[in-house]
């Protein structure tokens, strides 16, 4: 057992996973799909220790952000048959203020980096389902590109399978992040998808319709149709959205700077520019573009919303040791 470093990449859903079957195992009610980006990471370090040890972005971890790494690691410990404590040391790599600190980047990292430290050479499907049971949208980032969660029914049959790569990597897209906000959210992801399986009557079409959404967007990626790809994805993210003002008590994640900046890309459109959005638990929103377009479509967009900072982002690689 030695000290492992791993990085692993955010990624941005098309199809979004927003509710527990099982919340236990993190089973999901429906299948998503994913980008991997390659300008947000994580980069994670896990050494053997006396007991665990938790550092994030140079502060020592202690309370409930401790507790919390410690029972995953106590999975990924059941799964190696071993009580070994690690001390794990983990930096987040956004450009400032991006507001777009990922659970997915931190926890596909973190299984990569503390299952080598544990002695263990797992196949990345393993390694998706490990991440998974961290966080949900983590079994996503252990590979690049495009991403499909494949909800399965168990522990043994949730995790991450990459799109044929031969179907998608001459596809020109990439993804505008636009920083509306960075102030912490109100409504955890994890909270929030709980009430809304919970209580939101929209919730079972929600479900029902993603499937019909991830067919549909695979045939769009597969024929090289960003148009498509764009359409299906926005009006999959605004589904998911208003599950969430029809659940008891109701939430959004929308600002006004959000609905703001919407309305600039609907603007883009009758201008010709093809631009799309997508949105999480959070208010800033991602543009779906091609990118050989992007710079042209931040520039317009930079007239419209001279306030808000804009990262350009291309598909990123999957996770590994480094
Ligand atoms: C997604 N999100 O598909 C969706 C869309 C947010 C909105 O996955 O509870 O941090 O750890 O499994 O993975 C964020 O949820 O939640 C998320 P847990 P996670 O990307």
């Amino acid at each position: 057992m030695s000290t492992y470093t791993a990085v692993a990449h955010t990624n941005i859903a098309l199809i979004k996973y927003w509710g527990k079957k099982d919340p236990q195992l993190i089973i999901p009610y429906n299948s998503s799909l994913s980008l991997t980006l390659d300008q947000f990471y994580t980069k994670t370090t896990v050494t053997p220790a006396t007991t665990d040890q938790f550092t994030l972005d140079a502060q020592p971890i202690t309370g409930p952000g401790l507790t919390k790494m410690t029972a995953f690691l106590d999975i990924l410990r059941a799964y190696a048959k071993t009580d070994q404590k690690l001390a794990v040391t983990s930096t987040n790599h956004v450009p400032t203020a991006a507001g777009l600190a990922s659970s997915a980047s931190g926890l596909a990292a973190l299984t990569v980096a503390a299952t080598a430290a544990l002695g263990l050479n797992l196949p990345k499907q393993t390694l998706s389902r490990l991440a998974r049971r961290g966080s949900g949208s983590a079994c996503r980032s252990i590979y690049g590109g495009f991403v499909e969660w494949q909800k399965g029914q168990t522990d043994e049959d949730s995790y991450g399978v990459p799109l044929n790569p031969a179907e998608t990597t001459d596809l020109d897209i990439a993804m505008i992040a636009l920083v509306i906000s960075d102030t912490a959210k109100t409504v955890s992801s994890r909270q929030g998808m709980a009430n809304t399986v919970a209580t939101s009557p929209f919730y079972p079409a929600f479900v029902q319709r993603c499937e019909a959404d991830l067919t549909a967007i695979k045939a769009a990626i597969a024929a090289k149709d960003l148009q498509q790809v764009g359409e299906i994805a926005e009006a999959n993210a605004l589904k998911m959205h208003a599950t969430m003002l029809a659940a008891t008590p109701p939430f959004s994640y929308f600002l006004p700077e959000t609905l703001q900046a919407i309305a600039a890309i609907q603007q883009l459109r009758t201008q010709g520019y093809l631009c799309y959005f997508t949105m999480d638990a959070g208010p800033n929103i991602k543009i779906i573009c091609a990118a050989s377009q992007s710079q042209r479509i931040a520039q317009a967009l930079k007239k419209l919303l001279p306030k808000v900072a804009m990262v350009i982002a291309k598909p990123g690689p999957g996770a590994k040791l480094i």
